[in-house]
């Protein structure tokens, strides 16, 4: 019994010291985003959680510019003593721009690039079984040596990414090589019949005694089986860090990773000692694949041609900025792997790693790239922060199956193609500049990344071709924003067909292209720059058939995923790059369930594409076209449970011209194994008599239909004058009298209807609406077009007219014969583009109508829109 007693105790203080061996020596990661001190000035401080970002409300306001400058964020960690023996890392995975990091009021270190993860190692600094003070002073001001300088997105200031806390056992995989997990996986002899992996480990060993380690590598396969395994007896000299390569043997007949069965297996890494404690462990996602270009062929994995149709990204979301939780950013992976994209291209630079390890899982080849955007700076340092920053990129995401493609510049030359202020000297030197920094990245990605392909993408200009930039990368992509920046849709297999005969050793990519789009926006007659729902569907189908056309494409990425914020732009909603295939808040804009029409080839599928038609007004007869979207070839089409139409599908869509009755309309189509059904709330008038309507509101000088959620109504597209309707007497659309293709004013002030303002008529005298006799409340809307230019660079449309006000307008403004506004001149009385609205009750006496008459003193009359609210 006694014997018994004495056994188990001495059992369980074996066991009880295992364990705390293994806790003093295994290592730990916590993630420390809770509860930090923020300050813009370092006198008044509030708690923040990470991810965060400073700019979240001033990047989005009516003021221009978003602050950039300094942010301090202050944190206390405790240390406890049990860790004394391990080695402490603080690890930042990203922070814009600039860090400066403290511990325990000991600057650590600093680092410079708002988009890779670095470290530092505190255990110098820190006190055990005390409280650590961490601070970290953030910088997003314009830094010419870090890049990007300039580009189209908000470079919102902050710790955005996790931080973390790591405490390791004196020997470990290595976290000082540019902040990777201190391994890199390639593969051997891979083809269909078998697959190696090799390791290359860096392991470090920081005590001051020499240890012998064993290195345990387990392959499992997808199911969890061991496919193989290894085990390595390693010496780690004392202080210092090395390098080991190790073959496991190969698999025989592996399963293959691509977008259609993104098979993995998980190699097991284990660090042990002697005794077999261990030290240090990681687990990566092993995908067996190869890939490789062909400038005839396109692009192939696994020696199949694969056409690549994907999205671009950037990372920051509707109410967050780019402090987004982990959670909703991989929502967008899901988004896009069920639109039915097989290529991601990360722009325009290094997202979130979960965000790749989510698209090794789910089948998403990935192109991913460093900030360096619109220009560069002549400079050693800037030239450094480069360098420094691929180094970290490719070592960072080296690992994930999934990254086929890395990149490190984007339109490089965007700015020098608009600047008219440089010598042609100095931009000479800038060229050669670019095109020395370009070959240097070049070749540091060919011998980082030997097996992946690199790659840079350019804008619509030969400064590429003809300094040769164009040749370096293996696959070069081209931004081509044919009918929206520049000429017309069509003009794009044009182009690349000219590329192509021109340079046919160059593989290529179409990397970006799109046009924006608001949701609120519709039209039967899409246009060029109207940002209806309608023009984007038809630039994207054209776009995906001319290049599905080219087999020497390797494939498409549409700009973009999803709305992005861009602080400068004042599109139709301001500071926001609305060319998203989603809403900024993730929710899918029609043209995403086209795309998945055409590429998403699992489940039967179909889409009535009608949810941008809020308030849809027609008027006697008139129909409207809507699009069907489906992955089947043929569909039948009820309109209120009658049977409409048989449709077949081409391109993944069809268009009909639905006859809608007044209210609600229900249509339904039907497929083999899948059917929609959508409702559609339609407002007939069959005269201007007000019996089933009371609120008539006019767009403008626009085609499109508006819905303006601030207003409640949707505003019907503008006509000439047609008797026992409305429409305007003479003048005409803003711009259209000069060029068809020129932009629309940016940056109105005052208003959240920017479609409604920014499209009007100009010279129109008298316009006419009519109205039976009675009492009505009309608002005019206005606003001066020509004040204030902005520069924006990626309207690459050289005719814009919005040019300073040369000659004011002046003109007296009537609601029949009565005089509301005298001498009205906007430009006089609003220093900036604003929205003005004019409201004033009206007695229509019978039979005469409504006439809106701008009578000009000086210059010609504009007018954006009216609304007529029935009052008795
Ligand atoms: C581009 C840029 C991208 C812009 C895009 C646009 O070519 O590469 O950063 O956001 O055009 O929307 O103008």
């Amino acid at each position: 019994m006694k014997s018994t007693i004495f056994f188990k105790t001495k059992y369980i203080t074996i066991a009880a010291l295992c364990i705390v061996y293994s806790l003093k020596n295994f290592s730990q990661q916590t993630i420390i985003n809770s509860g930090w001190q923020f300050s813009e000035n370092q006198t008044t401080w509030e708690t923040v959680n990470l991810p965060h970002t400073w700019n979240l409300l001033d990047a989005f306001d009516d003021k221009p510019g978003y602050r950039q400058g300094f942010g301090y964020y202050k944190k206390q960690v405790f240390i406890p003593s049990e860790e004394k023996n391990n080695i402490h890392y603080l690890k930042f995975n990203a922070v814009n721009q600039e860090a400066i990091v403290f511990v325990n009021g000991q600057k650590i270190g600093n680092h410079k690039g708002g988009y890779t993860a670095f470290n530092f190692d505190i255990s110098a600094f820190v006190n055990y079984d005390a409280y650590n003070l961490i601070e970290v002073t953030v910088d997003n001001s314009y830094n010419e040596n870090i890049p990007p300088l300039d580009a189209d997105f908000t470079f919102y200031g902050g710790i955005y990414r996790d931080v973390e806390l790591i405490s390791l056992p004196k020997q470990h995989f290595s976290l000082d090589d540019f902040a990777s997990d201190g391994f890199y996986i390639n593969y051997y002899n891979i083809s269909e019949e078998k697959a190696g992996v090799e390791l290359t480990s860096i392991l470090n060993n920081k005590a001051s005694i020499n240890l012998k380690t064993k290195l345990r590598l387990d392959l499992f396969d997808a199911e969890g089986n061991v496919a193989k395994t290894r085990t390595e007896t390693l010496k780690l000299p004392a202080e210092t860090s090395n390098e080991f390569k190790i073959k496991l043997p190969e698999v025989y007949s592996p399963k293959l990773w691509s977008p259609e069965t993104p098979y993995l297996y998980q190699l097991k890494l284990v660090l042990m000692d002697e005794n077999e404690h261990i030290l240090d462990s990681k687990s990566v996602n092993i995908g067996f694949r190869w890939a490789s270009i062909d400038a005839e062929k396109g692009f192939f994995l696994n020696g199949k041609p694969i056409k690549l149709i994907g999205v671009n990204r950037h990372q920051d979301y509707e109410g967050y900025g780019n402090a987004v939780p982990l959670e909703l950013q991989k929502k967008d992976i899901q988004l896009i792997k069920e639109m039915g994209a097989n290529l991601l291209r990360n722009a325009h630079y290094p997202q979130s790693r979960e965000l790749y390890e989510m698209c090794d899982k789910l089948g998403i080849l990935v192109w991913t790239e460093i900030p360096v955007v619109n220009k560069v700076t002549d400079s050693e340092a800037f030239f450094d922060i480069c360098i420094n920053m691929q180094k970290e990129h490719i070592k960072q995401y080296y690992n994930y199956p999934s990254v086929v493609m890395f990149g490190y510049m984007n339109e490089i030359f965007l700015r020098l193609a608009f600047d008219n202020k440089s010598t042609l000297e100095e931009k000479n030197q800038l060229k050669k500049a670019s095109l020395k920094l370009a070959n240097h990245l070049e070749n540091l990605t060919r011998k980082l990344a030997p097996n992946h392909i690199t790659v840079m993408a350019c804008h619509l200009n030969d400064v590429y071709n003809e300094t040769g930039i164009a040749d370096i990368p293996m696959l070069l992509g081209w931004n081509l924003y044919f009918g929206w920046y520049d000429k017309d849709i069509p003009d794009l297999g044009d182009f690349l067909d000219d590329q192509h005969k021109r340079y046919p050793k160059r593989s290529l990519l179409l990397s970006e292209y799109g046009p924006g789009a608001d949701v609120r926006v519709y039209t039967r007659t899409p246009k060029k720059f109207d940002f209806s729902t309608e023009y984007q569907a038809k630039l994207h189908q054209s776009y995906f058939q001319q290049i599905i056309e080219r087999p020497f494409m390797t494939g498409m990425t549409a700009w973009n995923f999803a709305d992005f914020g861009s602080e400068f732009r004042g599109d139709a909603i301001p500071h926001v790059n609305q060319k998203g295939l989603v809403n900024y808040d993730r929710t899918p804009k029609e043209i995403y369930y086209w795309y998945k029409s055409v590429l998403d080839k699992n489940r039967p599928f179909l889409h009535i594409a009608t949810h941008y038609l809020s308030g849809l007004t027609l008027f006697g007869n008139e129909t409207y076209p809507i699009q069907i979207y489906s992955n089947q070839k043929t569909a039948s089409v009820f309109l209120n449970d009658k049977k409409f139409e048989d449709i077949i599908f081409n391109e993944g869509f069809e268009t009909i011209n639905m006859l809608f009755v007044n209210g609600i309309n229900q249509i339904k189509v039907i497929s083999e194994g899948v059917s929609d059904t959508k409702n559609v709330e339609v407002l007939r008038i069959d005269a201007l008599d007000f019996n089933n309507f009371n609120r008539l509101g006019i767009n403008m000088g626009s085609h499109f239909y508006f819905t303006d959620e601030t207003k409640g109504i949707t505003f019907v597209p503008d006509q000439p004058y047609i008797k026992g309707w409305y429409g305007y007497a003479n003048g005409e659309p803003f711009g259209m009298s000069k060029d068809k293709n020129q932009g629309i004013p940016h940056d109105i002030k005052n208003s959240t209807s920017e479609p409604l303002f920014q499209t009007m008529l100009e010279g129109c005298t008298s316009y006419k609406i009519d109205v039976p006799k009675g009492k009505y409340k009309v608002s005019l809307y206005f606003v001066e077009p020509q004040i204030k230019p902005i520069d924006n660079i990626y309207n690459l449309s050289k005719t814009s007219t919005e040019t300073d006000v040369k000659n004011q307008r002046i003109f007296d403004v009537y609601l029949n014969d009565k005089l509301i506004q005298k001498q009205f001149n906007m430009a006089k009385e609003y220093h900036e583009k604003y929205g003005i609205t004019i409201t004033n009750n009206i007695n229509v006496n019978r039979n005469e109508g409504l006439t809106i008459s701008l009578q000009p003193i000086e210059g010609r009359p504009v007018i954006s829109g009216v609304l007529i609210e029935k009052l008795d």
